[in-house]
């Protein structure tokens, strides 16, 4: 039985991201992961080291030492990433304020075969965001101006450390949404966000970054800024340069400006949280979803019972309807809200008249609007807090979307807290978590290569949107063919020739 809660007018959703992980190492509640160096092989590249001359350079470029860190407790969080699984061990932090310090900086680091490691804001999932050994970790922390919004093309021009959340709530102010929503907006910034490609919770609905992203300020290696920030959807004026840093993770540049088209604002959003028996319930109320909401449809999520399981137990949440096997999170945002209560009424009575969906609650109420996105949002975290978390963010085509689950539950065995499913089903991408209570060689060896093979078989792909980062580079194999591979390093050779760009990252060493 459907409830329904009816509160019209409703205002647009504020998410946050849950506990900070960085305050779970500091107070020892998390174990320090062990060294890059020492968990995985990898040798240092030919770079040189840092010097105390560099360390009074960087002082005079920024105009001082409050923006060049040193010190050892300083420096921790940059060196750990978010899920705990790498740790480099740079003696350098610089927190440039605008695109000529990250000019200067870079000049003097190519110059010098200084490595370097651009860091936003550090949610990244794949180990891209944090040093391997001591490259220099360039934060973009102090770039975080936010220069127009303009109400009537849509268009945000902002510095690349704007948090995520914050711009969403400056141009909700202006009616315009952000064209991406993920669980880590209070933290994530806008250039980790382009730099990763970041999908999200609403891509069904906006689309990907290189869509949205209508202009980017970028430095290369060799401290040349490339002004890309053209303010228009339609430009068709050669060779689109934007797309080379979008996704490519600090590999060719540090983004340092942004132009983004931000759609406007829904009146009318609705959020229903449904239960149903089987996988197989879940992709036929998908297809229903899409052929009777249309248009309206902004987010369909698929959660699975352990994964809701975690994020209820971990941080007290209470969910609105019995337990089932699966559960799906369905949004709807229009601007007419007797049409889209229609619509969506309309969905899930026969839904539930072919006994596809079992249960379920319905809401434009924003808190519990709010409290809904909750129970999914902090699947992510609460699965680390089991102690470990192998993360796997892979694209499956809809007929095998479940079958890795099963097949991995079966192969770890007890050696797993949890292994469970939950993610993107309107975009095909399963977050396929496994949880435990450390990292251990036994358990990884188990998991890696298997759930690439298994998703190189199925013609997947074997990362839907965290990237490659420095956890997947062996693997980019599985989904890119050996030519376009020795395309993506002669183009790394040619825009960073002395290679000190977020090394060992996205490219197969
Ligand atoms: P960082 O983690 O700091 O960096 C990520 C990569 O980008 C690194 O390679 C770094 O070197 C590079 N980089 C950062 N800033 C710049 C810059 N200005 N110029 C050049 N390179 C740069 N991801 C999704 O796609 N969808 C989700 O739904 C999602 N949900 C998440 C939920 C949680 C709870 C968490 C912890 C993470 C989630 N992520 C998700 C992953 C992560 O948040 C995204 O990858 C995000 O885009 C990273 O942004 P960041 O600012 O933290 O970047
Ligand atoms: C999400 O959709 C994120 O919640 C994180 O992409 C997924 O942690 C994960 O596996
Ligand atoms: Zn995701």
């Amino acid at each position: 039985m459907i409830q329904r809660t009816v509160l019209t007018g409703a205002k647009l959703l504020k998410r946050t991201v849950g506990s900070s992980l960085y305050r779970q190492f500091a107070s020892g509640h998390r174990e320090i992961p062990a060294l890059t160096k020492e968990r995985y092989p990898v040798k240092r590249g030919q770079f040189a080291e840092v010097t105390d001359g560099d360390v009074s350079k960087f002082k005079s470029i920024l105009g001082g030492s409050s923006r060049v860190l040193t010190q050892a407790e300083e420096i921790q969080g940059y060196n750990i990433d978010y899920l705990g699984s790498v740790r480099g061990y740079s003696r350098v932090v610089l927190k440039p304020k605008n695109t000529e310090e990250v000019a200067e900086i870079l000049r003097y680091c190519n110059g010098r075969k200084l490595a370097v490691c651009p860091q936003g804001g550090n949610t990244g999932l794949v180990g891209g965001s944090v040093p391997v050994f001591d490259e220099i970790v360039v934060s973009l922390q102090l770039m975080d101006k936010i220069e127009k919004i303009d109400e009537y093309s849509g268009i945000l021009v902002c510095q690349a450390g704007c948090i995520l959340g914050t711009l969403e709530e400056k141009v909700n102010e202006k009616g315009l949404v952000m064209p991406l929503d993920l669980g880590a907006k209070g933290s994530c910034h806008i250039g980790g966000n382009v730099s990763t490609n970041a999908g999200g919770l609403r891509l069904v609905r906006y689309g990907n970054l290189h869509g949205s992203v209508l202009g980017v300020e970028a430095v290369t290696a060799e401290g040349r800024i490339m002004d890309l920030m053209s303010n228009f959807k339609k430009d068709n004026t050669g060779y689109h340069l934007k797309h080379l840093f979008i996704g490519s993770e600090g590999t060719l540049g540090i983004i340092t400006r942004l132009s983004i088209f931000c759609p406007t604002a829904s009146k009318s959003v609705n959020v229903a949280f449904l239960g149903l028996e089987s996988y197989d319930a879940v992709k036929n109320t998908f297809l229903a979803a899409k052929r009777g909401l249309g248009e309206i449809l902004s987010s369909c999520e698929m959660i699975d019972e352990l994964s809701l399981e975690s994020s209820t137990q971990h941080f007290n949440l209470q969910s609105p309807i019995d337990k089932y096997p699966f559960y799906m999170l369905i949004e709807t945002s229009g601007s007419n809200v007797a049409h889209d209560e229609e619509k969506l009424t309309t969905f899930l009575e026969n839904s539930m008249e072919e006994g596809i969906v079992l249960d379920g609650t319905v809401t434009n109420e924003p808190t519990k609007m709010r409290n809904i996105w909750k129970l999914r949002e902090l699947i992510a975290d609460s699965l680390i807090n089991d102690g470990y978390c192998f993360k796997y963010d892979i694209s499956l085509p809809l007929e095998n979307f479940y079958d890795i689950v099963l097949a991995v539950r079966e192969r770890v065995g007890p050696l797993a807290t949890k292994v469970t499913g939950y993610g993107h089903i309107g975009d095909s991408n399963l977050h396929l978590n496994v949880s435990c209570q450390k990292f251990t060689p036994e358990i990884y060896k188990l998991l890696e290569p298997f759930v690439y093979e298994y998703t190189s078989k199925v013609r997947g792909s074997v990362s839907a949107e965290h990237g490659i980062g420095f956890l997947k580079t062996k693997y980019l194999k599985y989904s890119k063919r050996p030519e376009s591979l020795l395309l993506m390093g002669q183009m790394k050779q040619m825009m960073d020739p002395n290679g000190i760009l977020n090394p060992y990252k996205v490219l197969p060493c």
